[in-house]
């Protein structure tokens, strides 16, 4: 229960913002645990991948196009009920529709540059995480907060 695990990654233009310290800070104070990370400048065979479900929408040229203009930093949080929390952590899609104390909410104004990627269940959190890293990239290892956090 408290090995639930997302897939969090700080998008192009988060990266180039400055924003990836504010996000790990974020999901670090939470009580959340982080696994695996790595800055990856994505394929758009990756990109395609990952965006898969997309790939009808009109928006998704555009979509690869931005998530493949720069680096991404790519993580693994785990944690109890780590994905839905995640997901309220980011706010909604639209950051215009993001309540204030949410990363859109409080760092970015357009949809189309909404700075993060968080998973919107676990079953595409675990296709997310095999599509971003390997197996030996996840870390395993006891918080030493566990005890305090559950
Ligand atoms: P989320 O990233 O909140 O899971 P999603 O999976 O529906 O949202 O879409 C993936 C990304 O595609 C989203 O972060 C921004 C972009 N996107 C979604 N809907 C869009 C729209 N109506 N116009 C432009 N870009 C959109
Ligand atoms: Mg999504």
């Amino acid at each position: 229960m408290s090995e639930e695990r997302t897939f969090i990654a700080v998008k192009p233009d988060g990266v180039q913002r400055g924003i990836i310290g504010e996000v790990i800070k974020r999901f670090e104070a939470k009580g959340f645990k982080l696994v695996a990370m790595k800055m990856k400048h994505a394929s758009k065979d990756l990109l395609n991948e990952h965006y898969i479900d997309l790939k009808e929408k009109p928006f998704f040229p555009t979509l690869i196009k931005y998530m493949s203009s720069g680096p991404v930093v790519a993580m693994v949080w785990e944690g109890k009920g780590a994905v839905k929390t995640g997901r309220v952590m980011l706010g909604e899609t639209n950051p215009a529709d993001s309540l204030p104390g949410t990363i859109r909410g409080d760092l970015c104004i357009d949809i189309g540059m909404n700075i993060i990627h968080g998973s919107d269940s676990v079953e595409s959190a675990n296709k997310e995480i095999a599509l971003w890293f390997q197996d030996d990239e996840l870390a395993s290892y006891t918080s030493c907060a566990f005890d305090w956090l559950y």
